[in-house]
């Protein structure tokens, strides 16, 4: 397959400054009119139109039939004289056989789209990229049995009933005109039977907006929580960042088979179910924030991503990495802040630092690709967002002023209309804030985790802090140079547990020095305060210092960081048997202490406890490693959770008793209550087993909600119990024909802690549940399967085929969601060489398959180089 390069970008030859689509639709078959209105932008240029699984079968120009027109590959060239002209092309689809879910196709009887970020050309022939705007008029008509709703972008500005159909049903039509110009991937259309719930936003300068979230009949109650969340995301986007919504309409609809999860299509957006429905007895608290967050991000892209929209798909991370700092900035408003920040330092380091740190590790603005599916990584998104914040830190550390919002402000007035680049956002921050981002700019085009280590050294009363930076080698980036980090840091006084104020350096060299006077004792550091930059630190903490910050420092990022760094070091040392006995004691008693401190501070909330209560993850620890040993890594993490629970076992029963009981609510300390109610089941389950064992299955009886529901039987999934098989038969009993709660039943199972988690897999994958026909389902079983390190590496090697028997049974299905399990098998040369060998043997094996897919192959071919 071509590599695209970013390099060899050329602006369109071709301008489409309208669009018009009849569609005349049916489940399995739709037949899709394109008029286009044409317009020269480059001479000499014929006219080459994207399709990807469609064939033409008429093609007029200017209203007569051409011959003017071939076919090269799979676009549709046709040579045109003049400088604009109308090009109509006929195309006929079979949304019933679409199993990849790109284009048009059917879910549940349904008929939907999704187009980012070339799905538009498997409905009709188009440019089909991002700076191609155009103004689109959408008439689309059907059975009204079967599409009793026609939705579209934009307005609907006409419809009617239409004679019967060759069948003798009674047909509807309407049609929707989009005043906005948006490039192709914003296009959408719904039709089906749909109820929506609706309510009303009035913006800020008095636009009344009617809103409405579209559901399968029956769902309805499940949509107040994303209702809220809309009205809050418009609210906090005019305040925030003085964004208004741009039309009289905003429609949402749910849909159960969907790749990704949710899509930001003009005033039509298009959810995955699971980030829309949520009520107290199916839905966790954590997928509560789940959709909150993501009904925000998409509503967000209306203005980061749709108003301004990006140039080339190599600067997908202009609109998803600003995207994802506002909807975390908006999340943060809505609840913890801190917590909020923890949460996606934790994600960021589960995704993207082993992204970053292996075969397919790429910049936030990629250079090159195949299948640009592949490139909507944890990197593009969620360093994406950390790189604008710390744009965001610099120009409002001290500052005493919004200058951030200066420089959004700008780009968002400069740019309005345009398709841009990241290199205008980046210019416009800087004109705006006020801000020198010439070395910054760095951090668009360098992969890899930089690496920092910082050296406090004490002498009269002057603390000096000695900082070097590293960014290591990514696969084709040969040479690397140091890049601005800024880091909050304070200098904590260990007498008074003080410190004389927050303060940020900004290391924008290999390696330099900050010298801190008014120190007569050695101070205790605490660095990338807020995780103001997404590096790895080294700071040699000692460990009474790391149980010092543990208990005081006031930033609880910060607190948090120092618990997590004591008790990585702690497992990192023990998995790699480094630890002596009297080391291994001494290590448990530190991080007892202070894990005694947190279940103590009654000044904690909840929210935070539970946060503090998690212990660094099998990933993250497998990171610290050059080659991890993922038994190990198990073995070690488990085994101090369990001495910790016995060691504090008076301590955890009690935070049970005490949180269970809180009634429930969805308040902060009730959501906290919770939170730790589960977290103190986990810490027993390792520990106390037959204790954390009863606790569950009482939890599970009296759960009153899916969050105490599910965490019981999250620990009762790992324990050996009679229990287990009981309350797994009720939950599927309880929730059969609940999709999403079917979904929670398969990933509770693939991710457990058992030891037979594997063999389990294997039975679930012929459970008359399992299907590979609908992503959320196949990612309930295979990604929570893949994210169980104990299970997936599977000394046997079997783990490793699972994962590449589905890659292949799963490609030519649905190859967006195959090449999403690739990664997985790809960090074979970060894990121990005997289970590297297997991993890497699977690969070869899925390579050498017949006939893959562009995103398996890319995947593939680039874990092996
Ligand atoms: N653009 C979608 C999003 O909101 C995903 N394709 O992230
Ligand atoms: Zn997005």
């Amino acid at each position: 397959p071509a590599v695209i390069r970013r390099e060899d970008y050329t602006p369109p030859a071709w301008l489409v400054p309208e669009v018009s689509l009849d569609f005349a639709l049916g489940v399995d078959g739709t037949r899709v009119v394109s008029d286009l209105l044409v317009r020269r932008n480059a001479p000499g240029q014929p006219l080459r139109l994207s399709g990807d699984g469609i064939a033409a079968r008429e093609v007029l120009v200017d209203g007569r039939p051409s011959n003017h027109w071939r076919m090269e590959g799979a676009d549709l060239v046709i040579d045109l004289e003049g400088d604009e002209h109308r090009v109509s092309i006929e195309t006929a689809l079979n949304p019933a056989a679409n199993s990849q879910l790109m284009g048009l196709y059917a879910s549940n009887g349904m008929l939907c789209t999704q187009c980012e970020a070339e799905g538009f050309r498997r409905i009709t022939f188009h440019p089909d990229r991002p700076d191609v705007l155009s103004v689109y008029r959408v008439r689309m008509a059907g059975p009204k049995a079967d599409f009793p709703i026609l939705l579209s972008n934009g307005n609907c500005v006409a419809s009617g009933e239409g004679p019967p159909n060759e069948n003798g049903e009674d047909t509807h039509w309407a049609e929707w005109h989009d005043p906005w110009p948006k490039p192709s991937y914003l296009f959408a259309l719904v039709a089906g039977d749909l109820v929506a719930t609706s309510d009303s936003f009035t913006t800020m300068n008095g636009r009344k907006v009617d809103l409405n979230i579209w559901v399968r009949p029956g769902d309805e109650s499940r949509t107040h929580h994303a209702m809220r969340s809309l009205i809050n995301s418009m609210k906090w986007d005019e305040e925030a960042f003085g964004r208004e919504y741009d039309l009289d309409l905003f429609n949402i609809v749910a849909v159960s088979d969907f790749n990704m999860g949710a899509m930001e299509n003009k005033g039509l957006n298009v959810f995955n179910t699971r980030y829309v429905l949520a009520d107290p007895e199916t839905a966790t608290d954590g997928d509560y924030d789940a959709v909150e967050g993501v009904i925000g991000h998409e509503y967000f892209h209306n203005w980061s991503g749709n108003r301004i929209t990006c140039r080339d798909w190599f600067q997908l991370s202009l609109k998803e990495g600003f995207t994802v700092l506002r909807d975390q900035m908006f999340s943060a408003a809505m609840g913890s802040e801190p917590v909020k920040r923890i949460e996606d330092v934790r994600v960021l380091r589960a995704a993207q630092f082993p992204e970053d740190s292996g075969p397919l590790a790429h910049p936030i603005r990629p250079d090159s690709y195949q299948e640009i599916s592949n490139f909507y990584t944890a990197t593009v998104y969620n360093k994406g967002a950390e790189v604008i914040r710390m744009m965001r830190s610099m120009a409002n550390f001290g500052a005493g002023a919004d200058r951030f919002r200066k420089g959004t402000d700008l780009y968002f007035d400069r740019h309005d209309g345009e398709a841009a680049t990241c290199e205008d956002f980046v210019k416009a921050i800087e004109d705006g804030a006020g801000l020198d981002l010439t070395r910054f700019r760095l951090w668009y085009s360098q992969a890899g985790t930089p690496r920092v280590t910082a050296r406090l050294a004490h002498e009269g009363d002057v603390a000096t802090l000695h900082l070097t930076q590293e960014v290591p080698l990514t696969p084709g980036q040969a040479s690397k140079q140091p890049m601005p980090i800024p880091l909050r840091l304070a200098l904590f006084d260990r007498a008074s547990g003080k410190h004389g104020g927050e303060q940020l350096v900004v290391l924008d060299q290999a390696e330099a020095s900050f010298t801190f006077p008014g120190h007569a004792e050695a101070p205790v550091l605490s660095l990338n305060r807020g995780f103001s930059a997404p590096v790895a630190i080294d700071a040699a903490t000692s460990q009474e210092d790391l149980v010092f910050l543990a208990a005081h420092d006031d930033d609880p990022f910060a607190r948090y960081e120092a618990l997590q760094s004591l008790i990585v070091r702690h497992l990192v040392a023990a998995a790699a048997e480094e630890l002596s006995d009297d080391e291994r004691f001494t290590g448990r008693h530190a991080i007892a202490s202070a894990i005694a401190a947190v279940l103590d501070d009654t000044a904690l909330d909840d929210l935070m406890r539970g946060e503090l209560l998690i212990l660094p993850g099998e990933g993250y620890l497998a990171e610290q490693f050059a080659q991890a040993d993922p038994t190990a890594i198990r073995r070690e993490r488990e085994g101090l959770k369990g001495w910790l629970a016995q060691a504090l076992l008076a301590r955890f029963t009690a935070l049970h008793d005490r949180a269970s009981a809180v009634p429930f609510s969805l308040e902060a300390a009730a959501r906290g209550a919770r939170k730790v109610k589960t977290q103190a089941l986990v810490y027993l389950a390792a520990g106390a087993p037959e204790e954390a064992a009863r606790r569950a299955a009482a939890q599970y009886d009296a759960a009153d909600n899916m969050t105490d529901r599910q965490g019981a039987l999250m620990t009762l999934c790992g324990l050996d119990t009679p229990g287990r098989a009981e309350k797994l038969a009720d939950f599927h009993a309880r929730y059969a024909g609940n999709a999403l709660v079917i979904d929670k039943w398969f990933s509770l199972q693939a991710g457990s802690l058992h030891g037979d988690a594997l063999a389990h897999v294997k039975a679930l994958a012929d459970h008359p549940d399992f299907t590979l026909g609908n992503p959320n389902r196949v990612r309930s079983l295979y990604m929570a399967f893949a994210a169980n390190p104990a299970a997936f590496h599977d000394p046997s090697g079997e783990g490793y085929r699972i994962i590449a028997d589905l890659i292949l049974a799963l490609d030519p299905i649905n190859a967006q969601t195959a090449a999403r399990f690739v990664p997985s098998l790809g960090r074979w040369r970060r894990i121990e060489p005997a289970r590297a060998a297997m991993m890497r043997a699977e690969l070869e094996r899925i390579a050498a398959a017949p006939s893959l897919s562009r995103d398996t192959f890319e995947q593939v071919t680039r874990s092996l180089g």
